[in-house]
């Protein structure tokens, strides 16, 4: 039971995405009363694979989320092809991840795993009383100082703490006063997916089979990405092009393309790869953006969390696993005997110092990963370049000792 100092918080949510979400878990969890506002009502809800690296993972876990309703695929290898034909060229384990951090690198489709979290946030079993969701609430205005915000439909709220989870094109952003410095990429990118039925039609089955992230191309521009998800019902994929080839402009995660668009962009590409393109469905184009780390992340009760505070190339998979860790340090800070310790403004700020230099340099290494997958963590060993990202930095980091370590700096 709360303490008469240790009354619950009122949080607000903006935006029901998989960051949004995660915060609200790990908030719930901890006895806040939270509400996540999100604009639209998940009626035309899209998206290909995510992978969840262990310390991802490692979050579902300890908030009970049912992992295995989510149908993950363990990801057991890395698989390099040749571009043009398709030949296997490098094959590297991935290894017990279980064993050396603690949880599987666990593969979703972003749907299942969104769908999971949605349980977990409103519905009643669970620590803690459930969330509140408000869909059809678009943000339009924030008041930093009075903590409120304005919706699109007339509504109005107040609150303790304001998470903004609106991703890339955050609008909360904006009005904590960031512009962001962002540039076009060199690359945008096709998602796309198709049934294992289709695959073993076609004679593809080891694309299933084999558990693997497997890529062709990777060094400059152009790269495919492959892994299977859904309990091995389904693979995802993910296609980068020269933006210059198509010059998208459109935003957004919906802007469908034919399997024709997809097989005139890869006209050298592996006859096998082809043959997948040639049936694939759910065939979506997204234009990527660099976006220059932000100045801050905190202002007054309100933070970003997940793409609206450090929006990631995709290159190292990482842009769900740090949102998710986001939402593991606010629970973290924002734990039921906070106040014993600090106030709601210096957990804030507690909140940024964690979280902002790790998701920087996340954000960074995926940006060197996007036209050399050398850059990639799980490729090559650690050693062979100074300063580079590796998988025991991202899966092997312990966030309480991190953060008893800033505590301690503090007092
Ligand atoms: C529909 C969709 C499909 C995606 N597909 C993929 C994919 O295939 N592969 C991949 O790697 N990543 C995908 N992503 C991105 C991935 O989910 C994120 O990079 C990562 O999970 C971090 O999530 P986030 O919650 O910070 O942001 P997002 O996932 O972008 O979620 C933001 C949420 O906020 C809502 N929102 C935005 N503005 C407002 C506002 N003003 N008021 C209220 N609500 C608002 C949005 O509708 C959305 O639900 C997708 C995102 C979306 C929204
Ligand atoms: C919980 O938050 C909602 C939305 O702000 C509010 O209407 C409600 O009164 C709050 N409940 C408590 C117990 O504070
Ligand atoms: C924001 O809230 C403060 C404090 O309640 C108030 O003084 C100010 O006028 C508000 N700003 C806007 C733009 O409404
Ligand atoms: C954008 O760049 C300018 C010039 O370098 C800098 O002054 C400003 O702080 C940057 N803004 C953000 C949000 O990074
Ligand atoms: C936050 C978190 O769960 N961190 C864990 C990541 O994995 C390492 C290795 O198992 C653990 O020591 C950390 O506690």
């Amino acid at each position: 039971m709360p303490s008469a100092t240790n009354h619950p918080l009122n949080i607000a949510i903006i935006g029901a995405g998989l960051g949004g979400l995660a915060a609200a878990v790990a908030l719930r969890r901890e006895h806040h009363n939270v509400t996540v506002y999100e604009r639209y009502d998940f009626a035309g809800e899209v998206g290909a694979s995510l992978s969840a690296a262990p310390n991802g993972s490692k979050f579902l876990e300890r908030w009970g989320v049912d992992i295995q309703a989510a149908k993950p695929v363990i990801l057991r290898k890395l698989i390099m092809h040749d571009w043009a034909t398709g030949e296997t060229q490098n094959e590297y384990p991935l290894g017990d991840y279980r064993a050396k951090f603690g949880t599987e690198y666990n593969n979703f489709h972003r749907i299942d795993i969104h769908t999971q979290l949605l349980k977990s946030a409103f519905e009643t079993p669970g620590e803690g009383p459930p969330c509140t969701l408000q869909v059809n609430h678009k943000a339009i205005a924030i008041n930093a100082s009075a903590g409120s915000i304005t919706f699109e439909n007339g509504h109005h709220a107040t609150a303790d703490i304001i998470v903004a989870a609106d991703g890339i094109r955050s609008l909360t952003r904006q009005q904590l006063g960031i512009t962001p410095n962002y540039t076009l990429s060199t690359s945008c990118c096709y998602r796309c997916i198709i049934s294992a039925e289709k695959l073993r039609a076609l004679g593809l089955d080891d694309y299933i089979d084999n558990e693997a992230i497997e890529y062709w191309g990777g060094f400059g521009i152009n790269k495919i990405v492959m892994s299977p998800c859904s309990n091995g019902d389904v693979v995802s994929c993910y296609c980068f092009y020269p933006s210059e080839y198509n010059n998208l402009r459109e935003d957004g995660w919906s802007i469908a393309a034919s399997p024709e668009q997809l097989l005139d962009t890869f006209p050298d590409l592996d006859p096998r790869m082809r043959k997948l393109f040639a049936e694939a469905e759910d065939i979506k184009m997204w234009r990527l953006y660099r976006h220059d780390p932000y100045p801050y992340w905190t202002k007054g009760p309100v933070c970003l969390l997940g793409d609206a505070a450090h929006p990631m190339m995709p290159d190292q998979s990482q842009g769900s696993c740090m949102a998710f860790e986001d939402a593991g340090a606010l629970g973290l800070v924002f734990h039921r005997g906070f106040r014993d310790e600090y106030t709601v403004e210096a957990g804030l700020e507690l909140y940024e110092k964690l979280r902002k230099p790790r998701a920087t340099r996340v954000q960074e290494a995926s940006f060197r990963a996007r036209e050399d997958l050398n850059e990639r963590i799980g490729w090559s060993s650690k050693t062979d370049r100074p300063g580079k990202l590796t998988v025991e930095e991202v899966c092997g980091y312990d966030m309480e000792g991190h953060l008893r370590e800033l505590l301690a700096g503090v007092v």
